[in-house]
């Protein structure tokens, strides 16, 4: 692992050469992202200047390791890589030099030299099953987590798996996979969910923490809200297509050219809260939607068993030739007829901030 020099993340923006100008416009983002004033930029920027380097534990469970993929992907240097390599990331399977014993001891010392103010990430499930579905230096998974909890100052659980079961969870789940969240009740838990999790929403949770002292605030799933606080489809720029009953019926045809919305392809969106959609991904370039495919759900609940993914939501798909019916005889948006036949489930979920499955929506009223 890249260790620098710099004790801080101010020096260590200077030696990497970034700019005062770059830094403050990337401290006027996080301003923004965290919904905070412009007059605070300044007082962000003096905050990450002189923030220590903090030590982070980062445990490795039933996952695909696309997690960490993720947010080594990010196009270098950028400063939320600065950021990643500015905490002391002290333990990490794919990431870290040392190897066997070795590496144990670094773990062990770690907890030792840090304890109560480490922060433990976790990626993957949890197997319950039996004990040795997944273990790591002879140790199951379950104990490991535990035993590295116990000495946290809190615990972010990153990508779907880590907090909420994710694929190794879905039906029948054969290793008995649960999330973080199940075992570990003591300690402060961020879900960072997502399969994988965008990279700056990763760093971004870790910049707060690092700026504030502490963990941003949550819903009820315990997602950040600043990045889960709205449905992809809210803050999806092909939203007005669907407000005008405009679909893509085929991945070829000519509402698919047009950009038309993908909702009866089967496109999550409607029932998954992310910042795809705003953030994008690769540095901005482009999210599913964009590339033409719809949201699959991946940083929903009980993804893998929301229903199939090219299947539509059945919220309006009852009502959409319907809609597009009156629409056309009309002159009214059918999406809008569609929304307005859903508002109530969508606006109830959203003020409770619960998962709407297919099979809420499908429920009569
Ligand atoms: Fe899960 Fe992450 Fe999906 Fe993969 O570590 S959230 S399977 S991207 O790798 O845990």
């Amino acid at each position: 692992m890249k260790r620098p020099a710099a004790n801080n993340i101010g020096s260590a923006l200077r030696e990497a050469g970034i700019s005062r100008r770059d830094f403050l416009g990337f401290c006027a983002t996080l301003a923004a992202a965290y919904a905070l004033p412009a007059a605070s930029v300044g007082a962000i920027a003096a905050a990450l200047e002189k923030a220590p380097r903090a030590s982070v534990i980062w445990l490795s469970f039933q996952e695909c390791t696309g997690c960490t993929e993720s947010l080594t992907r990010s196009h270098a240097p950028t400063i939320e890589g600065l950021i990643l390599e500015q905490i002391s990331l002290d333990y990490h399977h794919t990431l870290q030099a040392a190897a066997g014993e070795a590496a144990e001891q670094a773990r062990m010392e770690a907890m030792r030299a840090n304890a109560g103010k480490y922060l433990l990430i976790v990626d993957g499930s949890v197997p319950l099953g039996n004990a040795g579905y997944s273990t790591i230096a002879g140790v199951s998974n379950v104990d490991m987590l535990k035993e590295v909890a116990q000495g946290a100052a809190a615990v972010i659980a990153v990508g779907t798996c880590a907090a909420y079961g994710g694929i190794p969870a879905a039906q029948p789940n054969p290793t008995g996979a649960v999330p973080v969240s199940a075992v570990i009740n003591d300690k402060p838990i961020v879900n960072v969910p997502g399969c994988p999790p965008i990279p700056v929403v990763i760093t971004g949770v870790l910049a707060h923490f690092l700026t504030f002292g502490g963990l941003p605030e949550l819903d009820d799933l315990g997602r950040p809200k600043i990045f889960y606080g709205e449905s992809i489809h809210d803050r999806c720029y092909r939203r007005p297509f669907y407000d005008q009953g405009k679909f893509a019926e085929t991945f070829d045809d000519e509402g698919a050219r047009r950009g038309w919305c993908l909702f009866k392809l089967g496109c999550k969106g409607p029932v998954t809260y992310n910042a795809c959609a705003t953030t994008k991904w690769n540095n901005g370039v482009s999210f599913p939607i964009q590339s033409g495919h719809g949201c699959l759900g991946c940083s929903q609940p009980g993804f893998w068993d929301m229903g199939p993914f090219y299947k539509a939501l059945s919220m309006p798909t009852a009502n959409v030739e319907k809609a597009a019916g009156i629409a056309a005889a009309a002159g009214v948006a059918a999406g809008a007829a569609m929304a307005v036949a859903n508002r109530g489930k969508k606006a109830a979920a959203k003020a409770a901030h619960a998962p709407v499955t297919v099979e809420d929506l499908e429920k009569k009223p």
